[in-house]
């Protein structure tokens, strides 16, 4: 689903985050060493080639809540943004914590001019946040933060199942009116 909202595109899909090709920047739901692993953080480090580690290698360890840009290489598109979500639970508070993850990239991707953005549901596979609860600080923390920001001008959602996707078509439904 897509939603035309203030002047901005939002949209979900169901997809892999390494195969979106109409986006400038891709966010990675990385580990703190930076280098490949399951999920999305193998999705995009595999596409993407080794090149990627090597540019990710100076930048770690990440803390809980911090993000980095670097080139994309194999990826079609033009950055990845690797940020390192909280382990539920462990890393705390973990809401502020993944508002910090989105809040960030979507920072960064407007100081570098990058016009279009898409995130994973961060922190909602190995490292254990439940998506119910993700989804309650994700969308709320990127619509209240891209008000602020003039480049940025489409987000889009890539979750990977079909109940995750209609969570999140839900929730932007709520917030935001039908498509
Ligand atoms: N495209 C889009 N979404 C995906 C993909 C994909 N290719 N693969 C999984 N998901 P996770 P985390 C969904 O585990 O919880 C890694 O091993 C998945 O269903 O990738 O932040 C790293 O190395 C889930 O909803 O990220 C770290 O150690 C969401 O993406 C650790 O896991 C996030 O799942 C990071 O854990």
């Amino acid at each position: 689903m897509k939603w035309n909202w203030n002047g901005k595109i939002f949209d979900c899909i169901q997809d892999d985050i390494s195969a979106q090709s109409d986006i400038d920047v891709v966010v990675n739901a990385a580990n703190a060493e930076l280098v490949t692993g399951g999920g999305v953080a193998g999705a995009l480090h595999r596409k993407a080639g080794p090149e990627l580690a090597e540019a990710c290698a100076p930048h770690a360890p990440l803390e809980p809540g911090e993000v980095v840009m670097t080139e994309a290489f194999g990826l079609p598109n033009k950055h990845v943004i690797h940020c390192l979500g909280p382990i539920y639970g462990l890393n705390n508070p973990s809401d502020e914590l993944l508002a910090k993850c989105y809040r960030d990239s979507l920072r960064l991707a407007e100081e570098k001019g990058l016009e279009s953005i898409a995130f994973p549901a961060i922190s909602t596979g190995t490292f254990g946040y439940p998506q119910h609860e993700a989804i309650k600080v994700a969308i709320p923390t990127v619509l209240g933060e891209l008000e602020n920001l003039n480049n940025l001008k489409h987000v889009r959602f890539v979750l990977f199942g079909s109940r995750d996707l209609g969570d999140y078509e839900d929730f932007l439904t709520d917030e935001l009116g039908s498509s």
